[in-house]
C-alpha cells in the first residue's frame, strides 16, 4: 500500500472513533507523541508513590496504614500497565526508565511538593487523585487501544483513592479545631499545585493541537481545570473549609466558577527540575532502582533456567 493509503486508513479509524492498535500503521509523530505522554504518565505513577510512601510508617491507625499501603501499591501497578502500553510502541522499558532516572523525561509537577502532615495524605487522595481522574476519564476513550484499556482499570482504582483521601479530610475537618486547621493548611498548600496538574493554559500548550486532532486528548487542559474547580468547590464547602482563592466566584452566565490562574512561573520552575522536592524524588527513585537490581537479575536467571528446562523436555 502507498503511504497515503495507510494514512487514509489511520484517519478513517480516528474519524469512526475506532482504536489504533500496536500493529496498525501510524504516523511517526503520533507514535512519538504517545510514547512521550504515556511514559510521562507512567513515571508520574511511580514517582507519585514517594510522597505517600513517606507516610506509611506514620499513619495514625492500623486501618489507615493498610489502606494507604494498598493505595501506594495500586500506583505502582498503574505504572506497570502504562510502561507496558508504552512498550507496544517499540521502546524498551530500560530506555523509558533511563529517561526518568537521568532527568530527561518529565513526570507530574505535583509530586515535587512535600507531604508535611497526615492531612497532606488526605489532600493528595482527594485533590490529586481527583484531578487525575478528571483527566483520565477522557483517556479511557483515547485513540490508542492499549492506553485506553489500561485507563479503564486505573480509573476504577483512582476512584477508590479519591474516596480514601476525602475520608481522611472528612475526619479532620469534622474533628477538633487543631485537626480542622491542619486540613485547611493542607488545602491551602495543595490547591494551586493541583490546578497545575492539567497543564499550561490552552493558548500555551504546544502539544494540545495534535493531541486533539489525533483524539489522544478528548478535552483541553482549560476545560478539565474548569470542571475540576466546579466539582471540587462544593466538596470544600461540605467540609466547612475555604478555597484559598479570593477571586473564586460563581459565574451564573457560564454556569461555572471564575478563579485565579495558578502561578505559571512556579509551574515552569518545577517542571524544569527546580521544585521543592525534584532532587529528592529523583535520588529516591534512582536508589530504589539500584537497590532492586538483584531482583531483576534473579528474575532473569529464573526465566533463563525455566527456558532451559522446557527446551530440554
Ligand atoms: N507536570 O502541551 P502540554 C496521578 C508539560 S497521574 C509536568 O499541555 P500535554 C496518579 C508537558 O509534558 C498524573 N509537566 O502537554 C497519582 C509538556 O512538556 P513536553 C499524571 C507537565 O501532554 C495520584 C509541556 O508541559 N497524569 O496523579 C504538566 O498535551 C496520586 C507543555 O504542556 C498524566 O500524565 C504537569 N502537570 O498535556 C499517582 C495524564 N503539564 O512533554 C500517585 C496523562 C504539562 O512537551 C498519587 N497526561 N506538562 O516536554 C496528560 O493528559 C497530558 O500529558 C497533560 C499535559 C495534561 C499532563
Amino acid at each position: 500500500m502507498e503511504i497515503n493509503k495507510f494514512e487514509e486508513v489511520f484517519e478513517g479509524k480516528l474519524a469512526k472513533n475506532e482504536m489504533v492498535e500496536p500493529k496498525d500503521w501510524m504516523p511517526e509523530n503520533y507514535r512519538k507523541h504517545l510514547i512521550r505522554q504515556i511514559s510521562q504518565h507512567a513515571h508520574s505513577e511511580i514517582i507519585g508513590m514517594l510522597p505517600e510512601g513517606n507516610w506509611i510508617t506514620r499513619a495514625p491507625s492500623l486501618r489507615s496504614k493498610v489502606v494507604l499501603l494498598a493505595k501506594v501499591q495500586d500506583e505502582g501497578g498503574h505504572g506497570l500497565y502504562l510502561y507496558t502500553a508504552a512498550e507496544t510502541l517499540g521502546i524498551s522499558r530500560d530506555e523509558l526508565l533511563d529517561n526518568l532516572h537521568t532527568g530527561r523525561a518529565k513526570y507530574s509537577s505535583i509530586f515535587n511538593y512535600p507531604t508535611l502532615t497526615w492531612a497532606d495524605i488526605g489532600a493528595v487522595g482527594w485533590l490529586v487523585d481527583g484531578a487525575a481522574i478528571m483527566n483520565q476519564v477522557m483517556l479511557q476513550r483515547t485513540s490508542y487501544g492499549p492506553y485506553a484499556r489500561a485507563m479503564v482499570r486505573i480509573c476504577k482504582e483512582e476512584s477508590f483513592h479519591q474516596r480514601q483521601g476525602f475520608e481522611i479530610m472528612t475526619r479532620l475537618a469534622f474533628g477538633t479545631e487543631d485537626q480542622k486547621a491542619m486540613a485547611q493548611d493542607a488545602l491551602n498548600r495543595w490547591w494551586f499545585p493541583t490546578m497545575m496538574m492539567f497543564g499550561p493554559p490552552d493558548a500555551e500548550s504546544p502539544n494540545s493541537e495534535n493531541a486533539m486532532k489525533w483524539r489522544i486528548k478528548r478535552e483541553t487542559n482549560d476545560q478539565l481545570r474548569q470542571r475540576f474547580v466546579d466539582q471540587t468547590v462544593p466538596q470544600v464547602q461540605y467540609l466547612g473549609l475555604t478555597v484559598p482563592d479570593e477571586n473564586l466566584k460563581w459565574n451564573e452566565a457560564k454556569k461555572g466558577y471564575d478563579f485565579s490562574e495558578p502561578n505559571w512561573a512556579e509551574f515552569k520552575n518545577v517542571i524544569s527540575g527546580n521544585g521543592p522536592c525534584n532532587k529528592e524524588r529523583l535520588a529516591a527513585r534512582n536508589k530504589a532502582h539500584n537497590d532492586g537490581a538483584w531482583v531483576r537479575e534473579a528474575a532473569q536467571a529464573f526465566a533463563k533456567k525455566r527456558n532451559e528446562i522446557y527446551v530440554a523436555a
